[in-house]
């Protein structure tokens, strides 16, 4: 294989610094909108997708060599690195993660193992390790926040308001505090791993922390992501932090030792801007414009664009993953799109 030149756009923007492209890359930039994406799923359990590198390798390196994203993101789930650890969980089609075993008390929260990444997860460091030889674009390692992971792990699936997740948190403390303090040891152990096995930039989900108040996340939230953001710091690898309708909680992470701020669309760059935010940005084209006319994606894509540019180190992405329906020639064409932009001052 030639060795392409490799394009550093990504983590240049990540360090804030000025890029002579926008770079983009897609949450659920691999995923069930690929034919060849449905293709190998056909033949592979979701797991099974993760545990064999070069099927994790390919999938991942799908989107980088059909879209021309500025980033690839390992194929894996947030619920990876809790499977064995002791929680019996699936990916069902059209669903999501599905728990046969929530956890109700503290007992269940002993029972969790601490995490290992040599023994627990050596399939997704060596894909990491193959990926890196292949790779002529940063590679995104990942990890699914405390809050985010609880929700699954309490609700025992997919949940709209997250119930059961907030009533144990107001009722149990102490199984609580237990919870946060192994899921962000858990965090900060995996995403260190991988880290170390080459991934260039990490990113945290913590996509339904949106449901708590500024007050409650501020109480119960805020250590552990300080901690999980700290304990990065000197591995000197940008670290991007993302959730959704968390508009109301912007302030408080721009305070985290955290480096991008991941926006989804409900709050615009200019609003984020004028709340106070003065982190790098990555975000936030509402991905069900995807499936509009070219014309309205064209114009909200510029206007995001214009709005981002206006700091040096700006990450074009969408609000929220792609969906299964939209269509691989909308996102190459996004691409193209945005690759092109330049600002008009
Ligand atoms: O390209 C990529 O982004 C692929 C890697 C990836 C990532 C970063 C996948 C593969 N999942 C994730 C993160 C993830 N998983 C998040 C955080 C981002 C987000 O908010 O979307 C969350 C909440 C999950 C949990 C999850 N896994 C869901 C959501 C369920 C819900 O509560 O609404 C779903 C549908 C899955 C399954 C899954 N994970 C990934 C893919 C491609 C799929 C589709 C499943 C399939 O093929 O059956």
């Amino acid at each position: 294989m030639t060795a392409k030149t490799f394009n550093d756009t990504f983590l240049k923007a990540c360090r804030g610094e000025a890029t002579e492209h926008v770079p983009v890359w897609y949450m659920r930039q691999a995923g069930r909108y690929q034919p060849e994406y449905r293709a190998i799923r056909a033949k592979h359990s979701f797991f099974e997708m993760n545990y064999i590198p070069e099927v994790c390798a390919e999938v991942t390196r799908l989107p980088v060599e059909q879209l021309g994203v500025d980033a690839a993101i390992l194929f894996a789930d947030i619920m990876t690195p809790l499977k064995p650890i002791g929680v019996d969980v699936n990916i069902e089609s059209g669903i999501g993660p599905v728990i046969a075993n929530p956890i109700e008390s503290l007992k269940d929260v002993e029972r969790l193992l601490e995490l290992d990444p040599e023994t627990h997860v050596p399939y997704i460091l060596e894909s990491i390790k193959i990926l890196r030889q292949q790779l002529s674009v940063p590679l995104i390692g990942f990890a699914g926040a405390p809050f985010t992971l609880a929700s699954y792990l309490i609700e025992g699936g997919p949940s709209k308001h997250y119930h059961k997740t907030k009533a144990f948190m107001y009722t149990e403390p102490v199984a609580w505090q237990a919870l946060m303090e192994k899921l962000g040891d858990m965090t900060i152990t995996y995403l260190k791993a991988q880290i170390k096995a080459g991934a260039q930039a990490v990113q945290v989900f913590d996509s339904w922390v949106g449901a708590l108040n500024d007050e409650d996340y501020r109480e119960y939230i805020t250590p552990v992501m300080t901690r999980i953001f700290n304990a990065l710091k000197d591995t000197g690898v940008p670290t991007i932090y993302f959730g959704i309708g968390a508009g109301h909680l912007l302030m408080d992470w721009n305070r985290l030792p955290v480096d991008v701020v991941g926006l989804d669309w409900r709050t615009s760059i200019t609003t984020a801007r004028e709340m106070g935010v003065t982190k790098t940005l990555q975000g936030n084209l509402d991905p069900t414009l995807l499936l509009a006319p070219w014309e309205k994606l064209e114009a909200k894509a510029k206007e995001i664009l214009d709005e981002g540019t206006k700091q040096p180190g700006f990450i074009f992405n969408l609000g929220h993953g792609v969906f299964p329906d939209a269509k691989v020639e909308t996102l190459q064409q996004l691409t193209k799109f945005i690759h092109r932009y330049k600002r008009d001052i």
